[in-house]
C-alpha cells in the first residue's frame, strides 16, 4: 500500500467544494473551513466553469489544503479532467461512468495520482475496481438536488458492494445528520457529503461531529482497511 493508499482507507469523511453551490469567491473560505473541519478528503466540482477557471481555483485550493505533516491534511481531489492535475498539484482526480477510463484518466493525470469513479449499481462497483480505480463513490444512496437526474439506489446497495468489492468505498448522495444513521447500519465505512456540509452554519462543527460519528457507530474496518 503507498501511502496515499493508506489515507484513502482511513479515510471516513469526503467533502466536495462545488460550484453549483459556492460562488467563485468563497470557494477559498470554505476549503478552510472544510481543512478546519478536519475531513479527509477534498474535492473541486466545478461542472460549469471554463478550464482557465478550475485551474485557477485549483491552485487556491492546493495552497490552502495542507499535504502532509499537520493533522487537518486533507487529500485534494478534482472532478474531471485530468490534463489539469499535475498543474493544479492535486492528490487525485474523480471520474464518472460516461467519462475516461481509469487508465486514460491516471495516463493524463500522471503518475502517482489517485483515479477515483462513481458507480451507481454493484455491476458497476465490480468493474471499477477491476479497471483499477483507487476508489469508487458508491450512490446516490438517496435522491438529492446536487445530482438530480439520477435514481437513487437506496442503502440496501451499501452491503452488496462492500460484500463484493476489496477497493475502498465511499457512499454519497442525501448523506446529512438525519440519514447518516442509517447508512452507517447499512454497512457504510466511508461517506461523502456535498450539501449538508456547504450549507451548514458552522462547517467544521458539522464536519467534526460527522466524522466523528462515522468514525464511532461506522462498521469497523478490516485490517487491510475495508
Ligand atoms: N454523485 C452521486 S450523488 C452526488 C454525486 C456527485 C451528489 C451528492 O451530493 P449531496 O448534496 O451530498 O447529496
Ligand atoms: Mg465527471
Amino acid at each position: 500500500m503507498t501511502s496515499l493508499d493508506q489515507r484513502l482507507a482511513s479515510a471516513r469523511l469526503y467533502a466536495i467544494v462545488d460550484t453549483g453551490y459556492v460562488a467563485t469567491e468563497r470557494v477559498p473560505y470554505i476549503t478552510e473551513q472544510l481543512v478546519l473541519g478536519g475531513v479527509d478528503l477534498i474535492q473541486l466540482r466545478a461542472k460549469k466553469l471554463p478550464l482557465k477557471e478550475i485551474a485557477g481555483l485549483g491552485k487556491q485550493m492546493r495552497a490552502l489544503i495542507p499535504a502532509e505533516g499537520s493533522e487537518a491534511r486533507a487529500l485534494f481531489i478534482l472532478n474531471d479532467h485530468p490534463e489539469l492535475v499535475s498543474e493544479i498539484g492535486a492528490d487525485g482526480i474523480h471520474v464518472g461512468q460516461d467519462d475516461l477510463s481509469v487508465a486514460e484518466a491516471r495516463k493524463q493525470a500522471g503518475a502517482g495520482v489517485l483515479v477515483g469513479k462513481s458507480t451507481h449499481s454493484l455491476e458497476q462497483a465490480i468493474a471499477a475496481e477491476k479497471e483499477g480505480a483507487d476508489y469508487i463513490g458508491v450512490g446516490p444512496i438517496y435522491a438529492t438536488p446536487t445530482k438530480p437526474d439520477y435514481v437513487p439506489v437506496g442503502p440496501a446497495l451499501i452491503g452488496q458492494v462492500r460484500a463484493a468489492v476489496r477497493v475502498s468505498q465511499f457512499c454519497i448522495g442525501g448523506i446529512n445528520e438525519q440519514t447518516l444513521p442509517e447508512v452507517l447500519a447499512a454497512g457504510a465505512l466511508r461517506v461523502v457529503i456535498v450539501s449538508a456540509l456547504l450549507q451548514s452554519r458552522d462547517i467544521p462543527a458539522y464536519c467534526r461531529k460527522l466524522r466523528e460519528k462515522v468514525a464511532k457507530d461506522g462498521p469497523s474496518a478490516t485490517p487491510t482497511g475495508l
